[in-house]
């Protein structure tokens, strides 16, 4: 799939609320009740990933999830990280 130029991700960012554009990657945080919460909203991701066949960077610590994504086959930003970025958004509601 083909690699997104600057002006096309931040066209696309538009639409995403709170998704930002960082080190090559877009790039959001969430805060959670606690780790249960998080977890279970990362394993309904992760299904949804798989779906996708297209996988997150991500880190939790207790409460909070940073996701970052990119496509490394690329080497850098396209469609899919844009899809998977509006099914995170549905998922965590
Ligand atoms: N996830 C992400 N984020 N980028 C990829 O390029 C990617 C992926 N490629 N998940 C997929 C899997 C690929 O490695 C497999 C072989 O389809």
């Amino acid at each position: 799939m083909k690699k997104m130029n600057t002006h096309e991700i931040q066209e696309a960012l538009k639409n995403l609320s709170g998704w930002a554009l960082k080190d090559d990657m877009i790039q959001k945080s969430f805060i959670f009740a606690d780790f249960k919460e998080a977890f279970s909203i990362m394993t309904h991701i992760a299904f949804e990933c798989e779906k996708q066949n297209h996988h997150p960077n991500w880190e939790n610590v207790y409460n909070s999830l940073t996701i970052k994504l990119s496509t490394h086959d690329a080497d850098g930003i396209t469609q899919k990280d844009i899809d998977l970025a509006k099914s995170i958004e549905k998922i965590v509601g």
